[in-house]
């Protein structure tokens, strides 16, 4: 593995970074249909069994008119939209395609951060300060991976990471949309407060409660309001607001550990209704173990009681794993000796850490990959 170096802290007052965010469009099932061109303008549901509580991947945008949406179950999905066809995932066959999307970006600047298969920040400064437009570098990228892949990209251009993700996602699917130098705060006035990064439903319903609906209105508040709203997130929530967030493009695999966890509406008890949570959680680490490109070798369950007690256990595997099969069956072992009669559960956690960077592990074959969806944070 090679380290890059990071670009020059940011400046106040000095020239602006900028940064292109780039996204696949509706990647697995953009993928199906250019292997099978008898998909072409059809709607294709990427995803699990729907007699397997199997859960919906990503849809074409011919079956997103219909209202279909990754991690929605795929039993809705084909009520909706009875005419869809539906495809199990290929998981190799799009890694071989995001890797080769990945060294694409990687001719473009060598200050590329992944953040799952289809997705990346590009810092692009260096061509800029050279005299190069990021229009002009957004519509090179998009035409190069189309080129090389056939796959279309969406591409949003700006001074930061947030502003660039907010406006790749704009104009989906191939869309390009350049926020100029000096433009974030109009850019993001009118957009709802849902689209920062950070902002979950929850949040914004309760900013919306309180009469905050557009980023526009979160940006016109008080330093103050920010700290009293958000403690210690306030700063970055506030600079994201405003556009003036100044997170660098991070190129190391920095990530100490990959983790998701999920609080309970109501305490949960028992063996059956606790195993598919866990099961997600670790669908989620994997998922996003994936996208890093990291395995590891330590496994962690957190568990938080009825009572509040929190406790973490642990292993640590003789080999490391991105798989979300040996996760859970890991995590599984961990969680099930906690597991007395009656004890109720308020949140689950899964982490793992303990990365390699020794990629010649192999393990050896596992189940099938599996497809859970849902909205649980993984970071
Ligand atoms: N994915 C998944 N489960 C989810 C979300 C995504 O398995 N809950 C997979 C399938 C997607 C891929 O990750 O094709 C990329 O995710 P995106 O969120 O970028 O979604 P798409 O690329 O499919 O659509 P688009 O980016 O055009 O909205
Ligand atoms: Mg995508």
């Amino acid at each position: 593995m090679t380290t890059q170096s990071q670009p020059p802290p940011y400046q106040p007052g000095g020239s602006y970074r900028h940064i292109l965010h780039a996204d696949l469009d509706a990647f697995y099932a953009a993928v199906e249909v250019l292997d099978n061109p008898d998909l072409d303008g059809k709607a294709v549901m990427v995803g699990g069994d729907p007699e397997n509580r199997g859960v919906v991947a990503t849809a074409s945008y011919e079956a997103r008119v219909f209202g279909v949406h990754s991690a929605m179950p795929m039993r809705t999905a084909v009520r909706l939209c009875p005419q869809g066809i539906i495809i199990h995932p290929r998981f190799d066959r799009y890694r071989q395609m995001s890797r080769a999307v990945m060294d694409v970006f990687h001719d473009f600047t060598e200050l590329v951060e992944p953040l799952s298969m289809d997705e990346a920040y590009l810092d692009i400064t260096e061509a800029v300060d050279a005299g190069r437009l990021p229009l002009a570098i957004a519509l090179e990228l998009k035409n190069t991976v189309h080129e090389k892949t056939g796959l279309t990209l969406s591409v949003g251009a700006g001074t930061s990471k947030s502003v660039a993700k907010i406006a790749s996602d704009l104009h989906k699917p191939d869309g390009l949309v350049v926020v100029a130098p000096g433009e974030e705060r109009e850019f993001l006035a009118p957009l709802v407060v849902g689209k920062l990064w950070g902002i979950g439903p929850k949040t914004g319903q309760r900013l919306r409660a309180d009469g905050v609906e557009t980023i526009g209105d979160l940006a016109s508040q008080s330093t103050g309001w920010f700290q009293r709203r958000f403690g210690k997130r306030a700063l970055d929530v506030q600079s994201r607001a405003t556009g003036e967030d100044r997170e660098p493009v991070r190129t190391e695999r920095e990530a100490k550990s990959v983790s998701a966890e999920s609080t309970f509406a109501t305490d949960l008890t028992g063996e059956d209704t606790l195993y598919p949570h866990l099961s997600r959680l670790a669908g989620r680490v994997a998922q996003h173990l994936e996208g890093k490109q990291l395995k590891g070798k330590t496994v962690t369950v957190k568990a938080r009681l009825a009572d509040f007690t929190t406790f973490t256990r642990q292993t640590t595997l003789p080999y490391p794993t991105g798989s979300d099969t040996v996760i859970l069956e890991t995590a599984w072992r961990l969680f099930s000796r906690e597991l007395t009669p009656g004890r109720s559960f308020r949140l689950l956690g899964v982490g793992v850490s303990g990365f390699t960077e020794d990629e010649e592990y192999q393990l050896p074959l596992f189940g099938e990959e599996q497809l859970i969806g849902d909205g649980d944070s993984a970071q």
